[in-house]
């Protein structure tokens, strides 16, 4: 089964710790900080792969994570940097966030890529703290951990015509005729149950690309069939090709089925430039329904072309009407629209700090980048803990807690961290 839909779970790698280190020499009996810093943690990007065309490598594995940096060392050595992981996707992928449903990514264009996990930064070394009053620091930050996230891929097939119609219409035939794709064709209805894709080679040299999706049915745009997945595929195309089979009971009904699933899924396809294909014109039944047919589309003023598309009859005349619908080379060499987007994030800087309290009593501190500073603090070196009661007092969070009723032995929380309030020094829980 075709998988236009998954979500994966990405976890970058944390930055390295920074040591907290002092140098030894033979004749140095006190030497200087040299703990070096962590390495970066490293990054996970999503990347389109022209190569593919389906989600479906992430159907079994969808849990990844980038490799941790390193840990600083004395004599300054810094940590190692985590190693990136790039992970393919297909062009037309958008990536959303799962929690917040926020679109981050549409990623349309070979190469275009996103970063969809930031990598922790490394921890500084004790050497970044030395001061001229304070030369022996003990105090090294941790390293910052990598981004994790839920993130929802969606795939929308970037071709420059979609063919739609009923199951069975013929459309894989046309792609077929129409390219060299092989795609499976059989007398029975969901005979596709993935999208093939096929490039059609015009004799302007124009290369548009053809999308055959699954059969819509009546109620598609509710889910019915297979079809409902698939309508978004058509929502990028340039130029629709409706398939109709010449030779069913009733061609106008099937037109008009398909057009009523087009316009509930989105009214804007029925503005999409269209080409009618009568289809199965060999057959008596189709012969005999084709005038109807094409009047019904003179009056709609959509243009419309009859085709065996099984014997290749009529292929020619529909090829020269796919090209006068289609726009010029300039135009299909830019992705169909709507143009990627890549979004990037800026995080405020002056977001106020608030203090709400726990339904245990527990005070609770707010702000990410307190949490993010916390993160960072080793709780076992005291000149760390102290380093962390400033970052505090400079960010408001020591008032808010005071103004919230803050008492010596209650229990403070940030983030992940549980403290201890003290007047001074601050201390960790045990
Ligand atoms: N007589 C005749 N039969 C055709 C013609 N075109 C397609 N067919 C037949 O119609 C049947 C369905 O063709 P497909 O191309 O599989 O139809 P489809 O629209 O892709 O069907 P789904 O994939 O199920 O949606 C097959 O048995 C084809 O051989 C044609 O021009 N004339
Ligand atoms: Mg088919």
């Amino acid at each position: 089964m075709f998988l236009d839909q998954v979500k994966v779970w990405l976890r970058a790698g944390d930055g390295g710790d920074g040591a907290s280190t002092f140098r030894r020499e033979a004749h140095v009996p006190r030497g200087g900080p040299d703990g070096g810093d962590g390495g970066r943690g490293g990054t996970i990007h999503l990347r389109v792969d022209p190569g593919q065309t389906t989600l479906r490598d992430f159907r079994y594995h969808h849990h990844f994570r980038a490799t941790p940096g390193g840990r600083g060392t004395g004599a300054k050595r810094h940590g190692k940097a985590g190693d990136d992981l790039i992970l393919d996707v297909p062009p037309g992928t958008a990536v959303y966030d799962d929690a917040s449903g926020e679109l981050l990514a549409d990623l349309v264009a070979t190469g275009q890529s996103v970063v969809a996990a930031h990598g922790g930064r490394g921890g500084l070394g004790n050497t970044h703290f030395a001061t001229s009053t304070h030369q022996a620091p003990k105090h090294a930050q941790k390293g910052e951990p990598g981004e994790e996230r839920w993130v929802r891929l969606e795939l929308r097939l970037i071709a420059d015509i979609g063919l739609v119609g009923l199951p069975n219409a013929g459309k894989s035939t046309l792609l077929a005729a129409l390219t060299a794709a092989r795609p499976k064709i059989a007398d029975y209805p969901f005979t596709t149950l993935e999208p093939n894709l096929g490039v059609l080679e015009l004799p302007d040299g124009r290369r548009p690309t053809i999308a055959d999706v699954p059969g819509l049915i009546e109620g598609a745009s509710e889910g019915a069939g297979l079809g409902h997945a698939f309508l978004r595929h058509i929502e990028r195309t340039r130029v629709l090709l409706h398939v109709v089979d010449g030779a069913s009971r009733d061609p106008a009904w099937d037109w008009g089925v398909i057009r009523d699933e087009l316009a509930a899924h989105d009214p804007a396809l029925l503005a999409k430039p269209t080409l009618a294909v009568f289809n199965k014109l060999d057959l008596a039944m189709a012969a005999e329904a084709w005038p109807a047919f094409r009047a019904a589309r003179q009056r709609d003023g959509i243009p419309a072309a009859a085709i065996a598309a099984a014997n290749g009859d009529g292929i020619e005349g529909l090829i020269a009407a796919v090209a006068e619908l289609l726009p010029s080379a300039e135009e299909l060499a830019a992705p169909p629209e709507p143009a990627g987007v890549v979004v990037h994030r800026i995080e405020p800087l002056d977001e106020p700090v608030t203090v709400t309290r726990e339904p245990d009593g527990a005070f609770r501190i707010h702000s990410r980048r307190l949490e993010r500073l916390a993160d960072r603090i080793d709780f076992s070196i005291d000149e760390s803990v102290q380093r962390f009661q400033r970052d505090l007092e400079r960010f408001g969070a020591d008032a808010e807690l005071r103004r919230a009723g803050v008492d010596d032995g209650d229990t403070v929380r940030i983030g992940g961290h549980e403290l201890e309030w003290a007047a001074a020094p601050w201390e960790p829980a045990r």
